[in-house]
């Protein structure tokens, strides 16, 4: 049996389409009768303290999110493996999240806005693309699909992760002792990281002080569609108001809603967006789930398991 426990999502829905997905396998929600020594798989989304109350015959923790680091918080986390979603939907809407934000920083978006406002003519030409640095922390599943849509771009681009990578077209750095030299050749600041006790915030004063600063006039700009625990926001206020950054594009907060009353709201160069960069699609969530569930109960193994030692 599958149970559905989602929140903030239309679980009706989800399980509406995982029941016609899967029949005749059975589907139940947190408000239906069940006996949860019969529930074998638990399709996941920020889950309530109470959700694995129970769940001793578990296969498999299935998490909507792509990102498990709240799921991997949870106090009452069964020792099930988890499996995050993957998906191409998902990689394609984070890419066009980020090459958005690269090319409007790339193009100097702020300071023509700025310009326009003050009625200024002023013929500043931004770099070739080709001239402008793209660095990616996280070359993961979606850090490698945005160096996919930013190479024909023409970008210079370069990656920093946990262990080398070899792609073509872009320069790889790895590992703590890479970092600096990542940052020193960096213009425009992506992070897509997984939150860990290691990632945490890493976006701060001393990383926006490392990135290149002849290349872009306004100053190097950040990106960040990973976590809000990834950044110091009283860093980011400060940087962007005394130049040490350009700019910034934030979809993820410290907290999120991003409260009321929080400076980053007011900041003319700071691009703000509600958690929006990439959602998990219920078609494409359902079908991807449903086959992997079938094929675990054939005896295949999960794919995409979460690395709990590693915690991504
Ligand atoms: P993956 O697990 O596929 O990739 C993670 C990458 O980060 C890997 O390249 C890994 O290195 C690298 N990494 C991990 N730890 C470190 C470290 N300490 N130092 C350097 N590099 C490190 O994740 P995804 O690409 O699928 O997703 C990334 C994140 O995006 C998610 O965790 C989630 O938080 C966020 N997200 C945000 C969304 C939004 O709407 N804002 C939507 C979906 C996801 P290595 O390759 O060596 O293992
Ligand atoms: C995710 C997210 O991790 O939407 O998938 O943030």
């Amino acid at each position: 049996m599958l149970l559905l426990h989602l929140s903030d999502v239309d679980e009706a829905s989800w399980a509406k389409a995982f029941a016609e997905a899967l029949a005749p396998y059975p589907v139940v929600r947190q408000s239906d009768e069940f006996d949860p020594a019969d529930i074998r798989y638990i399709f996941v989304w920020k889950p309530k303290a109470d959700a694995f109350n129970g769940l001793d015959n578990l296969k498999a923790v299935l998490s909507l999110g792509a990102g498990v680091d709240a799921l991997l918080k949870h106090p009452k986390l069964p020792d099930a493996p988890i499996v995050r979603f993957v998906d191409e939907d998902l990689s394609q809407r984070m890419s066009d999240y980020v090459v958005a934000h690269v090319t409007m920083h790339h193009r100097q978006f702020t300071r023509f806005q700025a310009d326009q406002k003050a009625r200024r003519w002023n013929q500043y030409y931004p770099p070739a693309a080709g001239e402008t640095s793209v660095g990616i922390m996280g070359m993961g599943v979606l850090g490698q699909d945005a160096v996919s849509r930013l190479r024909p771009l023409g970008f210079d681009l370069r990656s920093w992760s946990r262990t080398p990578k070899a792609i073509e077209g872009v320069t790889g750095f790895a590992g703590d002792a890479e970092f600096e030299a990542f940052l020193s050749g960096t213009d425009i600041l992506v992070n897509l990281l997984p939150l860990t006790p290691e990632t945490t915030g890493i976006l701060n004063r001393q990383t926006f002080a490392k990135l290149r600063r002849d290349r872009l006039a306004g100053g190097p700009a950040i990106i960040n569609a990973a976590r809000g625990g990834h950044q110091r926001e009283t860093d980011i206020a400060q940087a962007l108001a005394d130049g040490t950054l350009g700019a910034a594009s934030l979809d993820v907060f410290e907290v999120e809603p991003l409260p009321q009353d929080s400076p980053l709201w007011e900041i003319e160069n700071c691009y703000i967006t509600p958690h929006i960069a990439a959602i998990s699609n219920e078609q494409s969530g359902v079908r991807y789930f449903s086959r992997l569930l079938k094929a675990h109960e054939a005896g295949e193994a999960l794919p995409n398991v979460v690395d709990r030692s590693r915690g991504y």
